[in-house]
């Protein structure tokens, strides 16, 4: 039966996720967490923000890819997670419920704050052979801090934690965008452990082809190990993302990550997540829209990998 409605009232009431999870291949998770945030909480709430800014997104096919993800993806829904449990019983709930969910899909979590991914790498790593991961880390701070203010663990310590508890490999860690204040042993610890950074400065004023020989560093260096996506979106510059809690002038840009995730989507990605979106401090929906769009964008690119769509690497 019609109703009268203008053909995209049907069309475009789709989400990132709009479906109902079942056996699709790729899942969108919510993480509401934020209790472990430095400066400004309101992460709790960027799942939600993430998802209403896809509206638009989801209702056609990937300008590069050339494919669509929506039909093969489903939503988990926000995990329920306690807001005033300790931080390692939060971690623990929170991989027992990832877990199951990664074993049935391609998981793209939505944070929440950036301390999830400790227990979200557990997880991964225990579903993808027990090895050291590889990954891709962007964010303006290092998150190698030995300490969180004096607590031994927080959003800016698990960097240091995954590598000290072997979840990742430090020769295949590449880190993009770091920019924070901080003593050169966290900012530099990456590298000072064999892995890979590409500092905000370096970045300055490169992208397109001009990205090209980073595209090929992070490619030689990850190869086809399994690889672990993790994007903090303050990597961007506050102009492209003031919703986030800690921000750091003289980011990225839209476009510079979205390159870096469309030229990396042939490596052996397991998941993703995106965190650190605060709602509360946006506008316009900015950083919202631009979360939603590299989720997307990495989605469109597993999608085709999967159908064998993508070209040869260097092609
Ligand atoms: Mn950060």
């Amino acid at each position: 039966m019609s109703y009268g409605l203008p053909a995209y009232a049907n069309s475009s009431n789709r989400f990132l996720a709009a479906a109902e999870l079942h056996e699709q291949p790729f899942a969108i998770v919510g993480v509401p967490f934020d209790g472990a945030v430095s400066n400004r909480p309101g992460a709790r709430f960027g799942p939600q923000a993430i998802r209403a800014a896809s509206l638009m997104l989801c209702d056609g096919i990937h300008p590069l890819f050339n494919v669509s993800p929506i039909d093969q993806l489903g939503d988990a829904l926000d995990l329920p997670l306690p807001s005033a449990s300790p931080l390692p019983e939060l971690r623990r709930l929170l991989q027992a419920q990832a877990a199951p969910l990664m074993a049935r899909h391609h998981c793209v979590f939505l944070g929440g704050d950036h301390s999830v991914t400790l227990a979200l790498l557990r997880a991964a790593q225990a579903q993808n052979g027990g090895a050291p991961l590889a990954l891709l880390h962007f964010d303006a701070h290092c998150d190698t801090w030995s300490d969180h203010f004096g607590e031994p663990s927080g959003h800016g310590t698990w960097t240091y934690e995954a590598l000290h508890e072997g979840l990742v490999s430090p020769a295949h860690t590449v880190q993009i965008g770091l920019r924070s204040s901080g003593s050169r042993a966290a900012r530099n610890y990456v590298v000072d452990q064999g892995g890979q950074i590409f500092d905000a400065r370096a970045l300055r004023g490169l992208d397109g082809a001009a990205l090209q020989p980073v595209v090929a560093a992070i490619r030689q260096r990850i190869g086809q190990r399994p690889c672990y996506l993790t994007l903090d979106i303050d990597c961007l510059d506050p102009a492209f993302a003031p919703g986030t809690g800690t921000p750091e002038p003289g980011g990225l840009s839209s476009s510079q990550v979205l390159t870096l995730i469309e030229e990396l989507a042939d490596l052996n990605w397991i998941g993703m997540d995106c965190v650190e979106v605060a709602p509360a401090y946006d506008h316009a929906e900015i950083t919202s829209l631009a979360a939603a769009t590299f989720v997307w964008t990495y989605l469109s690119g597993q999608v085709a990998r999967r159908q064998g769509l993508l070209p040869a690497a260097g092609a």
